[in-house]
């Protein structure tokens, strides 16, 4: 609390003033200016303060220090110049503009400036940039694919490099699967069978134990450290229908004859 003193005719100047200040707001300007300039700065605190979301990833282990991308909402697309307008705005420097994969742009800021752009209205989140490595390598891969799929740019370098899939589980929607193939590892489980309404999803046809061994096999797949899960929908002729596929999806109980037979 503050005292202010101010001179009243027929009071001494020394003399502190005790009336209410609504009957005497008058005689006292410095009071009366004082208590303005508290209730303007009272009024407007939240203006002052930008806005501020969250930005995901950031301070992780893998974290890059400065780096962070920036995802817009909808289908909004930016070109160079209105991304550097947007980055600007909050203090940043855009050093990417991407607008095939996502909408949105690579931009070089603070922490500060990276939680104030996550907080602008046309920008879905930010994420802080983080590195990746390649964690295996298959020298002289036994088919074509797995060699052309980790490069752009020809010629083939004869030579499959690939990331992390440890905790990735990819479901097999087929022929069931031979879970005790040698290629897959012991990464493979049953899931489910709706061919026999049960939930081992063996594989009597072949398809599926090949379709598990292109994504998670060891020797022949993509991703080898990944687990696979076996959902059988298909007969061991290859043949099922489309109720048993639906009902598979959706988690629906399959009550139903059985599929019909391409023999
Ligand atoms: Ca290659
Ligand atoms: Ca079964």
């Amino acid at each position: 609390m503050s005292h202010h003193r101010c001179a009243q005719p027929g009071h001494p100047s020394s003399r502190p003033i005790h009336r209410r200040p609504l009957v005497r707001w008058w005689r006292c300007p410095a009071a009366v200016l004082t208590s303005l300039v508290l209730a303007t700065v009272a009024a407007s605190p939240a203006a002052a303060v930008p806005a501020t979301g969250v930005v995901l990833g950031a301070g992780s282990a893998g974290a890059v220090p400065g780096s962070y991308l920036v995802v817009l909402k909808g289908d909004h697309r930016l070109d160079a110049a209105t991304s550097t307008e947007l980055a600007a705005r909050h203090g940043g420097t855009v050093t990417r503009v991407f607008d095939r994969v996502l909408h949105g742009f690579a931009a070089q800021l603070t922490e500060t400036q990276a939680r104030r752009l996550a907080a602008d209205p046309a920008v879905a989140y930010v994420e802080q940039d983080q590195r990746v490595q390649a964690m295996g390598s298959q020298p002289n891969p036994p088919s074509w694919g797995l060699d052309r799929i980790d490069q752009r740019y020809l010629p083939l370098d004869g030579t499959y490099l690939f990331g992390p899939s440890v905790g990735v589980r990819l479901y097999v929607i087929d022929t069931g699967i031979r879970i005790t193939h040698a290629d897959l590892g012991g990464r493979a489980l049953y899931g489910y069978d709706s061919v026999d309404n049960d939930y081992v999803a063996q594989d009597g046809n072949g398809h599926g134990t090949f379709v598990a061994g292109l994504i998670a096999g060891n020797v022949h797949g993509v991703a080898k450290t990944a687990t696979v899960i076996a959902v059988r929908v298909l007969n061991n002729s290859g043949a099922g229908t489309v109720a048993g596929v639906i009902a598979e999806s959706t988690g629906s109980p399959v009550t139903r004859s059985p599929p019909p037979s391409r023999t």
